[in-house]
């Protein structure tokens, strides 16, 4: 079938969208202004007043970082570290009607020996939020983070902060934070969800992942769906984002891992027709990462809540199931709570996969409608008639 033009013009208009390039020089590629490649050769430089990052400004003490085998970074092999009281900011301009951006990190604890792990805030106008670094949720000595930095409109200037922030008093027992590889997404309208009444139900809008990197992007807490890298859906403890080209996703390009321990989890909310009844199908499965062991996910609906488990040899499969509900009077939470915590044999924290979560007023529901429709029918025309 051929695209009509005007087809392609909205594709690429919507993919030039997606992709505009907010940020300048989001993976620190391009070097200090005075360096070249040739003598790029020190793997810590401390920035000054005459060798800054392009697109970047930076205060107190940041270094410019040249990966080696002292420090594994996900990109092409520079960063920032920022030591002590160290920030470097960027403002970028939101373009087109207010939407919600998007953010993809990556974080490294810089050095050797040190006995404590500083932490990395990121904030803009009216945010701000504290990411710690965690071991054990991935393979590498970095990890990378998914965060909703908040909903902009055309032309407003955003300045985005990445700060160092420690408890220690001591820098030399400090291990100072680098950071590489910034994705920054505009998050448009949420594709259609057909009769799906849960948008996002498949989780395909999220945080952009990095192309090469076989880790997924850890997630936090966020208690308000609205305001959630996941969009609509809540995030509580720790959850993976997980892409498809590296892990056994069930459905489409992105799933959700929930991967942190006990009541760990994900969590939408949804206006339902009180008394009606509604089925809920969704997907669950293992990510393909060696995650062997008995899984336990409490699928919370409004006032029910009912426990499905899972046996997973940790080699990629999922397995449909439904519910079936009544609504209650009020907003109808619904949720996906894992009950187990499990590491893979490497000790990397893992768990069940959710996808493809999809509400709809149940069959019955739909009959009776129908039949309803067709008893008002014939009473109309018994009326006329
Ligand atoms: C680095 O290389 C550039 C160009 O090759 C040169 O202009 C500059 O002086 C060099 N700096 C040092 C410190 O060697
Ligand atoms: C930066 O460069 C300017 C001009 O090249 C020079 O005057 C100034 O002293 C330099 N500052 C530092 C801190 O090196
Ligand atoms: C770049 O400029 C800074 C500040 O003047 C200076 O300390 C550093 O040596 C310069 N680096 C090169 C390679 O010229
Ligand atoms: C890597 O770390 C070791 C100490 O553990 C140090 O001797 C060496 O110089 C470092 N290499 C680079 C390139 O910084
Ligand atoms: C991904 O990996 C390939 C091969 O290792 C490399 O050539 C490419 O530059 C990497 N891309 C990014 C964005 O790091
Ligand atoms: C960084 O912040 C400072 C102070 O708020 C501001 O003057 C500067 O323009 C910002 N830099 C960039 C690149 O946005
Ligand atoms: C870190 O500690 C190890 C073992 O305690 C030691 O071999 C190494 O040299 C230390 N590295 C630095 C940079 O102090
Ligand atoms: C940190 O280490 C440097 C050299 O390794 C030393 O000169 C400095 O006094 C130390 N600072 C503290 C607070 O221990
Ligand atoms: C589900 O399992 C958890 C953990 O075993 C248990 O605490 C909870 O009460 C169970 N919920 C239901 C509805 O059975
Ligand atoms: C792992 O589980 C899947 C689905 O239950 C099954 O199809 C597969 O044969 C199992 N693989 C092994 C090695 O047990
Ligand atoms: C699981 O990953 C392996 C490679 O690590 C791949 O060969 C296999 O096809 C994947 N399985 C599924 C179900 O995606
Ligand atoms: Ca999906």
């Amino acid at each position: 079938m051929e695209r009509q033009p005007e087809t392609i013009f909205l594709t690429l208009l919507f993919m030039g969208l997606a992709s505009a390039d907010l940020l300048q020089n989001p993976d620190f590629e391009f070097p200090p202004a005075n360096l070249t490649g040739n003598n790029l050769t020190s793997s810590f430089m401390l920035l000054g007043q005459n060798n800054t990052v392009p697109g970047w400004t930076f205060d107190g003490t940041v270094q410019y970082v040249t990966a080696t085998q002292n420090i594994s970074l996900p990109g092409n092999g520079h960063a920032i570290q920022l030591c002590e009281d160290g920030n470097i900011n960027q403002t970028f301009i939101a373009n087109g009607g207010i939407t919600d951006y998007l953010l993809t990190f990556t974080v490294a604890p810089g050095g050797q020996n040190c006995s404590y792990n500083a932490d990395v805030v990121v904030s803009v106008p009216d945010s701000t939020r504290f990411f710690s670094w965690k071991q054990h949720y991935g393979k590498e000595k970095w990890e990378s983070y998914g965060h909703y930095l908040g909903s902009w409109g055309e032309g407003e200037p955003v300045d985005l902060v990445f700060q160092s922030q420690t408890a220690e008093s001591d820098p030399n027992s400090t291990c100072w934070p680098v950071i590489d590889s910034l994705l920054l997404k505009r998050v448009g309208a949420l594709p259609d969800a057909n009769d799906n009444l849960l948008p996002n139900g498949g989780f395909e809008t999220g945080p952009d992942f990095l192309s090469n990197s076989t880790e997924g992007i850890l997630l936090d807490e966020y208690r308000s769906a609205v305001q959630s890298p996941i969009q609509q859906w809540s995030v509580l403890g720790t959850v993976k984002y997980i892409d498809s080209r590296h892990f056994f996703v069930p459905q489409g390009n992105a799933a959700i891992e929930i991967v942190s321990g006990a009541s760990a989890g994900i969590q939408t909310g949804v206006m339902l027709t009180e008394g009606s009844k509604y089925n809920l199908e969704f997907a669950l499965g293992d990510a393909n990462d060696t995650c062997v062991g008995d899984f336990i996910v409490g699928v919370q609906t409004g006032s029910t809540s009912q426990n499905f488990s899972l046996a997973s040899n940790g080699t990629g499969s999922a397995k449909k199931f439904s519910v079936t509900f009544k609504a209650n009077p009020s907003a109808t939470q619904i949720s996906f709570l894992s009950y187990t915590t499990i590491q893979t044999r490497d000790g990397v924290y893992c768990g069940p996969v959710v996808d493809d979560v999809v509400l709809r007023a149940s069959y019955g529901l739909k009959l009776e409608m129908q039949l309803k429709v067709l008893i008002s029918l014939y009473i109309l025309l018994g009326a006329i008639l």
